[in-house]
């Protein structure tokens, strides 16, 4: 750990439809095709509690229960007429997607087999994140094509203007100022390094615009991006972490105003060494409470992650890194902590090894938008908190409550791939279908 003391830092290491799925019956309606001369019979409909409601360009009809009726004894009933040449269910598809982005095939880490996400499948079922916020408490946004749309107001939580860069203190704009760093600047030995645009990877990572012919794409492509500044120049405090894990999730911060867009999802990819401070576990604790899923990266230390925090947190979903070939990834921390592990990527020897997110070119302050490979665990928690949003759109869409994050932390861990891993890297590989399926 370096830095300032009591400090935080990101946990980056910078580097360089068509075809139809399983239908899913609606069992509402049916299609009815009479044979070839006989007309649509309604008396014969009306005797088995169906009337008809459209027709269907190969000569049959729609029919729609004027009951309620069983689907296998409705169909069987209609089947075993001599008029009827076929009766099926009026089902559904979803479009087998595949993404136009351009820059999708490079993103391995959604659909490889070895260790993709399976992201990719996890989309056919039509879930997008829609209606789900997660808040990225990190260094802020940027302005970029692939966010900009999916982004609400979120909060600069840094307290010290030097190392907020801004001028101020706490204001209500996110931006990201950099965190660019001369040699020694944040403590004896720590070398010069050029802004990392952190969050705007991980924001990226989550949600970044999916179909529209540009870039990359994101796990919840329609969720929404709370972005929450708490890391600046050398890093943030736990002050401010702590604050930014309170306000994101809905909670009082004196002398800001409360949230309007709570999250019920949290990303922190950040981390320090030591126990979990009491006062970091009271605001987790307390987002728990609000219904906030907190997911955070196990570190970059190659170190059980027992001595990572807030990676060693209780009611945090810890995220391992994996490489491309499933194994843990050389730097990731591990542990009987760590819940679970996602792509993280490599990108020695190749950068294409690494976690492909948007990104912004500056070198120090912000310039034009862009694109780039990172490494680390904390493009492997992202992957988590974009999966959660998937699994919290699924309970929207269908009108009941939203997980629990113990219900969330069970449903991804019941579902895991089976991944290797020397040091425990939790229950297995993150496996967005399965997860999605069991939400
Ligand atoms: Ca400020
Ligand atoms: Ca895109
Ligand atoms: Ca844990």
């Amino acid at each position: 750990m370096t830095g300032i003391g009591a400090a935080m830092t990101l946990l980056a290491v910078t580097p360089v439809m068509a075809n139809a799925g399983p239908a899913s019956p609606t069992g509402t309606e049916f299609i009815v095709k009479f044979r070839d001369g006989v007309a649509a019979r309604s008396d014969a409909l009306a005797a088995n509690g169906l009337r008809v409601v459209g027709e269907v360009s190969v000569g049959a009809v729609l029919v729609s229960p004027t009951k309620a009726l069983d689907t296998t004894t409705a169909l069987a009933a209609l089947r075993a007429r001599g008029d009827v040449e076929y009766a099926e269910v009026n089902g559904t598809m979803h479009a087998d997607l595949t993404p136009n982005d351009p820059m999708y095939p490079q993103q391995w880490h959604y659909y490889e087999a070895a260790a993709g996400a399976r992201v990719d499948t996890a989309w056919d079922s039509g879930l997008t994140g829609a209606g789900v916020r997660v808040a990225v408490i990190d260094t802020g946004r940027t302005a970029h094509t692939e966010l900009n749309a999916n982004y609400l107001g979120g909060y600069d939580m840094i307290s010290n203007a030097a190392a907020a860069r801004d001028g101020n203190a706490r204001d209500n704009n996110a931006q990201d100022q950099g965190d660019w760093q001369a040699a020694g600047e944040c403590g004896a030995g720590t070398p010069a390094r050029n802004s990392s645009w952190h969050g705007t990877h991980v924001a990226g990572t989550i949600a970044a615009l999916r179909g529209n012919a540009a870039g990359v794409a994101g796990v919840a492509p329609a969720a929404k991006i709370v972005p929450v500044r708490v890391l600046g120049r050398c890093g943030g405090s736990f002050a401010d972490i702590i604050d930014g894990i309170t306000w994101a999730s809905g909670g009082v911060v004196a002398g800001v105003p409360n949230n309007p867009n709570p999250a019920r999802v949290l990303n922190m990819s950040l981390g320090g060494s030591g126990a979990c401070p009491a006062s970091l576990q009271a605001a987790i604790t307390a987002a728990n409470n609000r219904g906030s899923a907190v997911v955070v990266s196990a570190g970059n230390s190659n170190v059980n992650a027992s001595n990572a925090t807030p990676a060693n947190c209780n009611g945090v979903i810890t995220v391992a890194a994996s490489d491309r070939q499933g194994n843990r990834a050389v730097y990731s921390n591990f542990g009987a902590t760590v819940e679970i592990t996602a792509p993280g990527g490599e990108t020695s020897p190749a950068a294409s090894g690494g976690v492909l997110s948007t990104l912004n070119a500056g070198t120090t302050v912000p310039a034009a938008q862009s694109y780039a490979f990172y490494q680390g665990t904390s493009m492997a928690a992202p992957h988590v908190a974009g999966v959660v949003a998937l699994m919290q759109h699924k309970k929207l869409a269908a009108g009941v409550a939203l997980l629990t994050p113990a219900q969330v932390t069970a449903r991804l861990r019941a579902r895991a791939m089976p991944g290797s891993c020397v040091g425990g890297c939790g229950i297995g590989l993150l496996d967005a279908r399965a997860s999605v399926a069991a939400a």
